[in-house]
């Protein structure tokens, strides 16, 4: 494990490399506990370079056996070598060299999963961002870009496959029963992007005609006996290839393109050039054992490893710093994708919801960074909702000021001047400035700037003068290191709306300039007038989410309700009525807190009986309409003082005041969208489960509601319908012979299937309430968990911890003591894993003043702990600071 060196890596310290590395050819005999790793490397002095810079190569828990200079074996005073860092001492004069290295390493060791490991006796790597040297030493950096030849050696029975980075080259049988396999990638990449995989795998073929009408190998290797399972992977993968083509002209590049999917996996999965690697809970899926929410996201997560071949593999990143130039790019792309193949209105829904619940808080919290951070202590905790999903947003703001031609001139010349270089932001933005002719200076600050910013807006209009008047105001909080901000440029998309729904036009408009339906807010005030305005018009703000902004609106009721019936643009018709029912639960949350009863106005769950029923609605979108917003999700929103029970009890009060309130029509539609015919994973049926299994969930709340859930699990013929009752009883009905039978059940029919019975640990780990923890220590032991096991880990401690409110946050703090001992048990393997987990309690500052001396104490206990990890202290003392 790597303590902490305390050292800080700062951008503006940046320096290209004295050498570089043209070749690396590595050669594997596989062993679980001794690998024996030679690699030969090219390296070359940069012009200008003295010929006495010593060779520094970066290494992380290496055995070094030996190094030879051209052919020499280094004498000791020649080099000197640790663990961690090999330095050759006097390089040869020649500007060129050839560096032969060995080194052993042992993967059966390796619980952190990264560089070489051992997942279900399969040998896999892990090279992002700095596992390439727990392998051999190297210049482990992403501007150094080489080609790469690899030999993998190994018994035939243990490991019949062989696979590597590029297009197969040879293979043959040696003697004693052992065989090897030699790969090439013809494209020059980072060490980062390194893969081999060897073991005993089931495979499933594919092809793949590109643009150009070159034939693709495809191959998706799984464990043995689960090929089945990875069809609607196959079929993601030739979509995702076809939509590359089609919407940003990316052809693939080589013979075969290979995935694997691994059950110990700390990440989603990784872009290996040619060879991604995958959580095998984004591969594997049918309907008797994946929810069409994973459906959703394998088809998301194999588009995006694909997407990055282009937008991170030919062309990939200067330093670490620049890592939203591949992530914010990749996902936004992988969202454009998903919005193709699904209904737009909704994936932009969901894609608001997850920014808001992950990268929000992050962005108002103290582990506030940039997209483009210009400072870390271990790059591991900087793969965040704000470099992924805000930096994607960036992206999506371009294309909304260029307009959808020059944003795609701008990629066309972003592919064309940089592939296979190592770029920046600043490349980034300037194709998008020389296709445009404009200055994106002020825009930049996205990049470079923390917190999220907050729009003020109120309206007036004058009637004698027909004039509609928006006052508009902007503020970037202070974050962590940067007290004072500078001005942003937000575009904010608006329409103004007329009481009969219809768009309301205008003459003029000053005070900003207004383009296509967007305000571009770049002051700090404007008073934006629109003439020729006669009716007083209801304003929709930030359409389609144009901004990851907060926005206070000094809005009517009537307004919001007007736009939650009538908007035209879809997300914000839905955002209408989600701040309709946030400030609901945000009253209720005060009035509990004071000793009331909470009450609800009666039109609003009128309105939500309506919504539930409108025909002219897809499902998928009434689904997402109604669903409640989330504990987390409110306790942002107040801000501070947060008591999560208040705010549990709030929001049961509004689910049952809705379900009362809608009891026949909720009743009526369930039934009518119960569905008998043949399971299929598309957008549209899955809407209608969703819909379906809302109402499922505020039904269970009136008279029989735990036998309407029992029947519902009882009858379900898929998992989406399944694990949906289920988790109705566990978290509804707790405790009761219909929740306990459920879980029975499902405890005995995935018995085998660790994946599926992760699902059973999540419903578990989220029932709201204090005994959760103790329920939570004994699925601990349960035979079918392993702390080892990142997902497992994930689905128990950190459903625990991030999604359970209630029982994290238990008043007498027995939730953190349970998080900060668990969290040190897990880093003694998985530093990596343990950092994300501590994030949990980012937010403890907003706590009410019991729990967060208690929160404290729990960061302040993990922070004691001996040889804690470069990973942990890192999140602990930023959390704390
Ligand atoms: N580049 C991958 C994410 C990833 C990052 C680090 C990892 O190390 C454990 C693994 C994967 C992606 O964006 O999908
Ligand atoms: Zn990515």
């Amino acid at each position: 494990m790597r303590t902490d060196t305390g050292h800080v890596f700062k951008l503006e310290d940046y320096r290209p490399c004295d050498y570089l590395i043209p070749r690396t050819s590595l050669d594997f005999r596989l062993s679980p506990d001794a690998t024996h790793v030679t690699a030969l490397l090219t390296v070359e002095r940069r012009e200008g370079v003295a010929a006495s810079a010593p060779l520094v190569l970066d290494g992380d828990g290496l055995t070094l056996l030996g190094v030879v200079v051209d052919g020499q074996a280094l004498a000791a005073g020649d080099y000197e070598a640790t663990p961690d860092r090999l330095t050759i001492l006097k390089p040869p004069a020649a500007q060129r060299f050839e560096l032969r290295l060995e080194t052993e390493i042992a993967p059966s060791r390796n619980e952190a999963l990264m560089g070489l490991y051992r997942s279900n006796n399969v040998y896999c790597t892990q090279c992002e961002a700095e596992g390439f040297r727990r392998i051999t030493y190297f210049l482990d950096r992403p501007d150094i870009l080489s080609v790469y030849t690899v030999r993998i050696e190994a018994p035939h029975n243990e490991a019949p496959l062989l696979l590597s980075n590029g297009n197969p080259v040879e293979r043959g049988a040696l003697a004693n029963g052992r065989h090897y396999a030699v790969w090439h990638d013809p494209f020059p990449k980072p060490s980062y992007l390194f893969a081999l995989v060897a073991g005993a795998l089931g495979k499933v073929a594919g092809s793949f005609t590109t643009m150009s009408g070159r034939e693709v190998e495809l191959g998706i290797y799984v464990e043995s006996g689960k090929e089945r399972l990875a069809g609607y992977a196959m079929d993601a993968l030739k979509r995702s290839m076809a939509w590359d083509e089609e919407a940003f002209g990316r052809e693939y590049d080589l013979d075969v393109f290979n995935i694997v999917a691994v059950s110990d996996f700390n990440m989603g999965a990784m872009e290996n050039k040619g060879l991604n690697v995958f959580n095998d809970k984004y591969v594997l899926a049918d309907e008797e054992t994946a929810t069409d929410a994973d459906f959703a996201n394998i088809e998301a997560i194999i588009a995006h490893e694909y997407f990055h071949n282009w937008t991170g593999n030919r062309i990939t990143c200067r330093d670490w710093f620049q890592l939203c130039l591949k992530e914010g790019l990749t996902v936004y792309r992988d969202h454009e994708f998903s919005a193709d193949q699904r209904s737009r209105a909704v994936k932009r829904i969901a894609e608001v919801r997850t920014l808001r619940a992950h990268q929000f808080p992050e962005d108002q919290g103290p582990l506030a960074h940039p997209v483009r951070p210009r400072r870390y202590r271990e790059i591991n905790n900087f793969y965040t909702a704000t470099v992924y999903e805000k930096g994607s947003e960036v992206v999506r703001m371009i294309r909304t000021i260029l307009g959808p031609e020059t944003f795609r001139a701008g990629m066309d010349l972003y592919f064309e001047r940089h592939d296979g270089e190592a770029a920046t932001i600043e490349d980034f933005l300037k194709v998008f400035e020389d296709v445009s002719g404009r200055d994106l200076a002020q825009f930049a600050l996205w990049y470079h700037q923390a917190g999220t910013p907050n729009l003020t807006v109120s309206s007036a209009h004058n009637a004698a003068a027909k004039e509609f008047t928006l006052e508009i105001e902007q503020s970037v909080p202070p974050t962590p290191s940067e007290s004072r901000k500078r001005l942003m440029h937000i575009p904010l998309a608006f329409g103004l709306v007329g009481a009969n729904g219809k768009p309301v036009g205008w003459d003029t408009v000053e005070g900003a300039t207004v383009d296509d339906g967007v305000i571009h807010i770049r002051k700090r005030r404007h008073t934006v007038r629109f003439s020729g305005v006669s009716e007083r018009p209801s304003v929709s703000l930030n359409r389609g989410f144009s901004a990851p902004i907060t926005l206070s609106v000094q809005q009517k009721a009537d307004d919001q309700f007007f736009l939650a019936a009538h908007d035209s643009d879809a997300f914000s018709r839905w955002q209408a009525f989600n701040t309709l029912l946030t400030d609901a639960l945000i009253a209720a949350f005060r009035q509990i807190l004071g000793g009331r009863e909470p009450a609800f106005a009666a039109r609003l769950a009128e309105l939500a009986g309506r919504i539930a029923g409108d025909e002219a609605l897809e499902p998928a979108y009434r689904a997402l309409a109604l669903a409640l917003p989330g504990e987390a999700d409110i306790a942002r929103d107040i801000g501070k003082g947060i008591d999560p029970d208040a705010i549990f009890a709030a929001r049961e009060a509004l689910a049952r005041a809705i379900a009362e309130a809608n009891r026949k029509v909720f009743l009526a539609l369930y039934d009518s969208l119960a569905d008998n015919s043949p399971f299929s994973p598309d957008a549209a049926s899955a809407g209608r489960r969703a819909l379906r299994n809302i109402l499922l969930d505020y039904l269970s709340l009136l008279a029989d509601g735990a036998g309407l859930a029992a029947r519902h699990f009882n009858v379900a013929t898929n998992m989406t319908d399944r694990a949906a009752a289920l988790a109705v009883l566990a978290y509804r009905h707790s405790g009761t012979a219909e929740a306990e039978e459920a879980l029975a059940a499902f405890e005995a029919r995935y018995r085998g299937d660790a994946l599926v019975l992760d699902k059973w640990f999540q419903i578990q780990a989220g029932v709201p309430g204090a005994e959760t923890v103790e329920k939570v220590r004994e699925l601990m032991r349960h035979p079918a968990f392993s702390i080892a096991n990142p997902n497992r880990v994930r689905s128990l401690i950190g459903t625990f911890s991030s999604a359970n409110q209630t029982g994290f946050h238990r008043p007498d703090g027995e939730g953190y003591r349970f998080f900060a001992e668990t969290v040190l048990e897990v880093e003694k393997r998985n530093p990596q894993v343990a950092a994300r987990l501590a994030t949990a309690l980012r937010s403890w500052r907003s706590l009410e003043p019991g729990r967060q001396v208690k929160a404290k104490q729990a960061l302040l206990d993990i922070g004691k702990a001996e040889n804690l990890s470069a990973d942990l202290r890192d999140i602990v003392e930023r959390t704390l600071a």
